[in-house]
């Protein structure tokens, strides 16, 4: 009798905001688990997707981007990222190709020796799209002599090049051990929080300036109908009466936009027929009541200032 070996392990994705994390992750696990888009600070909490290489099981940890925090909610998000990196088998910097060492990566490089707490860094130059061959050498090169990265890759998150190098190198870094999800799990966020997440993706996308950080979408009411179908009822918190107004636009269509948009997706995503319901409510201190990032996934007393 001869028991298979099998590995398991988690692999935290952590770099600035809009590296390329949660495209990263979504590649990997074959499947949107994290909302993208172009913005910074759109991945709020840490967001599990469950990838099988071979023998082995790869539970990726998707994680805020790394910034210098202002708001309670900025700091909950950095303390998020970076205990996601203390608790990984291995951390994957991403750092964005076009862009290069800037300020942010600086900050990161700085810290990352003590917050990794001697896990092993490999380092993932992302967005290798955007750039010429010649500048990402010259980039892994300045990173390297920066941070002793255990392993350096060129990828491009959104079109998949390197990407399974980078799965299959994973794969054989991670301990011996038996799998910690069921074969076919690929994510453990809850349905109502992906839900949530997926009308603020389009929340995002549709509204400018500073107001899609001030907000928050939670789910409230999920109902199974008796015809298959699914009803689901979602909060979208704003903290001021002015920005309930732009949340709605003229004649409510901002709103009624974003919830096609997500109905849409909802219905793809679960496969049957979406009843969307949202509300938009003001509710002045939500970013200072502990109930809200509970919603979200995250730590309040870590936003502490
Ligand atoms: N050209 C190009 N764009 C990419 C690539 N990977 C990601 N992007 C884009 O970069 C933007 C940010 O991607 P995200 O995955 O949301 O980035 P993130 O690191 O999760 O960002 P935060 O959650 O804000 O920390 C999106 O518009 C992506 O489509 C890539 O390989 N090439
Ligand atoms: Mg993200």
């Amino acid at each position: 009798m001869s028991e298979k070996t099998t590995r398991c392990g988690f692999v935290a994705l952590i770099g600035e905001p809009n590296a390329g994390k949660s495209t990263l992750l979504n590649r990997m696990v074959g499947q949107k688990v994290s909302i993208v888009t172009h913005k910074v600070q759109t991945t709020r909490a840490r967001i599990r997707g469950v990838a099988i290489e071979g023998d082995a099981q790869i539970i990726f940890v998707d994680t805020p981007g790394l910034f210098r925090p202002r708001r309670r909610l900025d700091r909950a998000m950095v303390a998020a990222a970076w205990s996601g990196a203390a608790d990984a088998d291995v951390v994957v910097l991403l750092v964005e190709a076009h862009r290069g060492i800037t300020p942010g990566v600086e900050d990161i490089l700085a810290n990352l020796a003590e917050r990794a707490a001697g896990r092993p860094v490999a380092l993932a130059i992302n967005k290798i799209d955007r750039v010429k061959r010649p500048e990402l050498l010259a980039l892994a090169k300045a990173l390297n002599e920066r941070f002793d990265f255990v392993r350096t890759f060129m990828i491009s998150a959104e079109k998949g090049d390197g990407v399974d190098d980078l799965k299959r190198w994973l794969a054989d870094e991670m301990p011996e051990g038996p799998w910690l999800y069921p074969e076919d799990q690929i994510a453990d966020l809850p349905l109502r929080m992906l839900a949530a997440e997926i009308t603020r993706e389009k929340l995002m996308l549709r509204l400018h300036d500073e107001l899609p950080y001030q907000l928050t979408v939670e789910t409230e009411r999920w109902e199974e109908r008796k015809d298959g179908s699914v009803r689901i009822d979602q909060v979208v918190y704003v903290a001021r009466e002015t920005h309930k107004g732009i949340a709605l636009g003229r004649r409510g269509e901002t709103i009624k936009a974003v919830g096609q948009a997500a109905r849409a997706e909802l219905e793809e995503m679960l496969g049957r027929r979406v009843h969307l319901f949202l509300t938009v409510k003001v509710r002045p201190r939500w970013e200072e009541e502990a109930e809200r990032y509970r919603e979200m996934g995250l730590d309040f007393s870590e936003g502490q200032g």
